[in-house]
């Protein structure tokens, strides 16, 4: 039986706001110590003895049994088999999800640049897509095809060759689904292998797994605190926390739908957030009343209402304009402008991963199918941070290429300030190539 939720409600207007708002948006990634030796432990056994503790570590921790790490490989036509297994409504879904994921990505693909002095001096940018890069796939509970389609898409988009994906099988337990996405985002080899064992045996390579360039997708705390870990040997996307969602509503927007959109988020675990903003109080009413009469419905009810009253709020302002002042503070993960006309409040949002306009745009469609990634700043990132996208599996190298009268300009340049560091070998080689005749002209 699911008790009442008891949300905190917030008024802009009252003197201790500002406090008890900094109050509600707390939160700490929690840094375990016990978590970190494990780890740096787990970390230290794949580098120097590879598959053979790959192989132990997976028998100790998902209790799987096998002489070589070639057997938990997924072969290509397994991927394909999982495809046909799964429903084909199902199978449709993930298709249409991952055309539109990928049609909105190819649109952020960048180009390479260059452009010619007068002289002839030729200066640019190449960008190259990472060559091979490592996902990460959780297992158990938060094992969502939808971050395979998220994870994988926008990396085989830029162009990555080779996108090898990791996924622990506790029990033998394989996910269908998990990995017919993986067949449909074009992933290029699977091994069911999880946990710090996995990142580290991406980061550092073992005679079976290819070692990768980055390491992206979500994971447990242990997973967090390998990808912190191995981030200079590799690169990695970001450590995401607990998912958010925060929604401006006008008042005009049926209650129900934005009790489901914060139960829509609040439902990934204990310690999501939802927050609704209104200037209408009635309406924040109605809200709550809503939230009440449908969380008995809702399978993961409890989930939802520790959430909603732990860490969810109902805030009350004067108008429209303050909530997105409070928005901006907020810097939320997902962000709903419920009202009238949101397109013209967009230029004055600064801080939010992904926007959602207008009372027909739920969070959720987000998650799955509108087309940008649902891999998305958390915790007041969005300040200085993107969602995930085909950015993140690209790399840019600068191209220089002086002409002879270029040369002997620039040579002069940095000759002056080779010598004032005190570098004269730097001095010399840009002297060098100073064509004394041309100087001057
Ligand atoms: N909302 C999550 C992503 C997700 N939702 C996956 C459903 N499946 C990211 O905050
Ligand atoms: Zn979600």
């Amino acid at each position: 039986m699911v008790s009442g939720v008891s949300i905190t409600r917030l008024n802009s207007s009252a003197e201790s706001f500002n406090q008890q708002l900094d109050e509600l948006l707390k939160w700490e990634a929690v840094s375990n110590l016990n978590v970190n030796q494990t780890v740096a432990e787990i970390i230290a056994q794949i580098r120097l003895h590879g598959d053979e503790a790959l192989i132990k570590y997976t028998n100790q921790f998902d209790r799987l049994s096998v002489n070589s790490i070639n057997e938990l490989a997924i072969s290509p036509e397994a991927l394909q088999a999982a495809l046909e297994q799964i429903s084909p409504e199902q199978k449709q879904a993930l298709i249409e999800a991952a055309n539109r994921i990928r049609q909105y990505h190819e649109e952020q693909k960048s180009c390479s640049w260059q452009y010619a002095e007068l002289d002839g001096t030729i200066l640019g940018q190449q960008v190259t897509p990472l060559d091979r890069v490592g996902v990460y796939v959780p297992g158990g509970k938060a094992a969502y095809p939808s971050s395979v389609l998220m994870n994988v898409i926008p990396a085989k988009v830029a162009g990555v060759k080779e996108v090898i994906m990791v996924v622990p099988t506790p029990d033998d337990q394989v996910n269908s689904l998990v990995l017919a996405a993986a067949a449909i985002a074009g992933v290029d080899k699977v091994f069911r292998v999880g946990g710090a064992q996995a990142v580290a045996a991406l980061a550092y390579g073992t005679a079976t797994i290819p070692k990768v360039d980055k390491v992206v997708g979500p994971g447990n705390i242990y997973v967090a605190t390998a990808k912190r870990m191995v981030f200079g040997q590799v690169g990695i996307d970001m450590i995401a926390g607990p998912s958010e969602i925060l929604v401006v509503c006008d008042g005009q927007t049926n209650p129900d739908w934005i009790a489901m959109d914060l139960f829509s988020q609040a439902e990934h675990d204990e310690d999501a957030q939802a927050i609704l903003i209104s200037p209408d109080s009635s309406y924040l009413e109605a809200v709550e009343r809503s939230i009440n009469k449908l969380l008995p419905e809702m399978e993961r009810a409890e989930i939802i209402r520790q959430s909603l009253s732990c860490r969810g709020a109902l805030i009350q302002v004067t108008d429209i304009d303050e909530a997105i002042e409070i928005t901006n503070r907020i810097a939320p993960e997902h962000l709903e402008l419920s009202i009238e006309n949101p397109e013209q409040y967009l230029p004055v949002i600064r801080h939010a991963g992904a926007i959602f306009m207008g009372r027909h745009t739920p969070e959720a469609l987000g998650d799955y199918c509108a087309g940008p990634n649902h891999v998305l700043p958390t915790s007041g990132t969005a300040r200085f941070s993107s969602p995930l996208g085909v950015y993140d599996f690209e790399k840019r190298s600068s191209i220089i290429h002086f002409s002879a009268k270029g040369a002997t300009k620039a040579g002069q340049v940095a000759s002056v300030l080779a010598r004032g560091e005190g570098l004269t070998a730097h001095a010399r080689s840009a002297e060098f190539r100073i064509d004394k005749q041309s100087m001057g002209e």
